[in-house]
């Protein structure tokens, strides 16, 4: 049964097998479900209507070293590299050098039908290919659009074995909008993974921060998690 994570919470990253013992996960997908606002909208001649309004989350990945110097990132390419580039960072990608982490790229809209319970941007992980350099691994959710994050009707984080197009055993759950903390916020740095006595285990931190762009949750991200 999938685990249900609460804010704060560590989890060691093993399973159960069929019998009785236990393994080490090591290949799945963080994956993120959201919802498109529904807005009232006044009709030209009197009264409203209701209609969808999308909502452009988007899941980034930092990695970093042991030196705590150097780094990797999983954002949008679609992210101008004029702007990035301004202020020292480089161009979006969706994979990690080390081949280890592979996004499925932006979504932009949220489910505008209603929960289609799949995953809108997914991040999918094998630890087996992690640098071994590499000892934190962050993720981290911005709003592109203008919402705050209580105001989408939801938002879903999940970790699964499969990938991106079939899901086939849930480990572990994390509802993101439930928690009046995520209102005004549109920024949330939702867990991470790190190395401990050379086992993975992940950190379900659950912080909404005040940062407006993606680059600043990655300043805050260094300045205060790694
Ligand atoms: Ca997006
Ligand atoms: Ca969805």
């Amino acid at each position: 049964m999938a685990i249900n994570l609460t804010k704060g919470q560590r989890i060691d990253l093993t399973k159960k097998d069929s019998s009785g013992g236990s393994s080490a996960l090591t290949k799945f997908c963080v994956g993120v479900n959201w919802g498109a606002l529904e807005v009232e909208k006044k009709k030209f001649f009197g009264g409203t209507k209701k209609v969808k309004k999308a909502v452009d989350l988007d899941l980034s990945c930092m990695m970093v070293f042991k030196d705590k110097e150097r780094f990797d990132h999983i954002y949008s390419p679609e992210y101008n590299p004029q702007a990035l580039a301004k202020i020292g960072l480089p161009p979006g990608k969706l994979y990690s050098r080390d081949g280890a982490l592979q996004h499925s790229g932006d979504d932009r809209t949220g489910d505008l039908d209603g929960d289609d319970g799949l995953d809108n941007e997914i991040i999918s992980v094998d630890l087996t290919k992690v640098n071994p350099e590499i000892e934190q691994i962050f993720f981290f959710l911005n709003n592109a659009t203008n919402e705050d994050f209580y105001q989408i009707p939801f938002a879903k984080i999940r970790m699964y074995e499969g990938t991106p197009t079939k899901v086939d055993n849930i480990y572990a759950t994390f509802d993101v909008v439930s928690d009046a903390q995520y209102s005004g916020r549109k920024s949330m740095i939702m867990g991470k993974l790190y190395r401990k006595d050379g086992e993975w285990k992940f950190n379900a931190i659950g912080d909404a921060t005040t940062d407006q762009v993606f680059a600043q949750t990655m300043s805050t991200i260094i300045r205060e998690y790694a």
